[in-house]
């Protein structure tokens, strides 16, 4: 008998013990983050959850609808009212990250304005984040997902906007969790990147990823293409490149989901780049800033890879409000040099 293996088969690496035994090393930790990961774990776990019965707990269709299956559905977690997904999703976050009492700013890209919350429950964690990224893909069963970014307070003053309007690089964690064929969450704190899959019979997140680190180069791109035509000049040159290649190499492998967890996925584990350039329909792209290329950056440049826009490294960015969006070109360090260079080619023309 291997005893080894054994070992490894039944001595289960938790994401909670995970985490425990990476907060131990440092002595000031007060078991705050476990518990806020804790809550951010639950809100996953119940999405999940909601995902896989969406079709079956008629969860699929417009907010506000009457679901006309509520009144049979013995679901009571859906009430009257049918909730679309990321709605759902929405309460089931800012819920479980308020009752943690860990959290004192939340910004959801489904919310307008900030959540302060309120002083008898506030801790010291400011979350950004985007409860069901990729929801449009929900009705045809694509991978979808969720994406988080963590801040720290140093004092106890009262929570304002300027402190999530920092640049990424402050973040002290950020992750993000797919619900696709498996349920997959991906979590940095900083010192490298680590991928936990849900175990559906224990009901909890088992370290299968450890280490993640993005390959050096890789064989893919992913970008909408079909916005090609409003791109500038270096998008389209990189492109161009990944297509025709004038140093010999074998062409580029196009690759494009279409819901950004699934396709940075893809490239942390494969390698390669992940695009949503500006247009000149969309100057600034089109993701959000604070909770989908702040998170998405810290965890490519945690796993040896770079994040960039267009003119720096996207982590360094200082948003100026809660929305903004910016221009994100992520992946393999090597490829994303690239890009780089044709920008700074094109910076020398102007
Ligand atoms: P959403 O936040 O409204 O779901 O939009 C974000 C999604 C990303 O998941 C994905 O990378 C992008 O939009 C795809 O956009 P497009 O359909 O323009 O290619
Ligand atoms: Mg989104």
């Amino acid at each position: 008998m291997d005893h080894a293996a054994d070992a490894h088969r039944t001595d289960l690496m938790t994401i909670t013990r995970f985490v425990l035994n990476e907060q131990s090393k440092y002595p000031e930790s007060r078991g705050d983050f476990t518990i806020l990961l804790n809550h951010i774990v639950l809100g996953c776990k119940f999405v999940c959850s909601s995902v896989n019965k969406a079709g079956l707990a008629k969860l699929i269709g417009l907010a506000g609808e009457i679901n006309i299956q509520a009144s049979t559905c013995s679901n009571e977690c859906f009430g009257e009212e049918q909730k679309k997904l990321d709605v759902l999703s929405n309460e089931v976050f800012i819920k479980a990250l308020v009752s943690s009492g860990r959290t004192c700013i939340l910004v959801s890209e489904e919310d307008e304005d900030a959540i302060i919350v309120e002083p008898s429950k506030r801790g010291r964690y400011c979350v950004v984040f985007d409860p069901l990224d990729g929801s449009s893909n929900i009705d045809c069963g694509v991978s979808i997902g969720t994406i988080f970014g963590i801040y720290m307070v140093k004092d106890d003053h009262e929570p304002t906007l300027a402190d999530v309007l920092q640049p990424g690089k402050q973040m002290v964690a950020a992750g993000y969790c797919m619900y696709g064929s498996s349920c997959t969450l991906v979590l940095s704190t900083g010192k490298g990147v680590n991928g936990f899959t849900l175990d559906p019979s224990l009901g909890e997140f088992i370290l299968t990823h450890p280490d993640i680190r993005i390959p050096k180069k890789g064989k893919i791109y992913s970008v909408n293409e079909g916005n090609a035509k409003n791109w500038d000049g270096p998008t389209a040159k990189y492109v161009e490149n990944c297509k025709f290649p004038k140093d010999g190499s074998p062409s580029k492998s196009l690759r494009y989901i279409g819901s950004m967890v699934a396709d940075v996925h893809r490239t942390l584990l494969y390698g390669g780049t992940f695009m949503y350039p500006a247009d000149k329909k969309s100057p600034s792209g089109k993701l959000r800033v604070l909770y989908e290329v702040f998170p998405m950056s810290f965890l490519m440049e945690n796993a040896g890879g770079q994040a960039f826009t267009g003119k720096q490294r996207a982590l360094d960015l200082v948003p100026t409000k809660i929305h903004d969006r910016s221009p994100i070109f992520l992946g393999s360090y090597d490829d994303i040099e690239e890009i780089k260079a044709l920008y700074a080619a094109e910076g020398k023309k102007e």
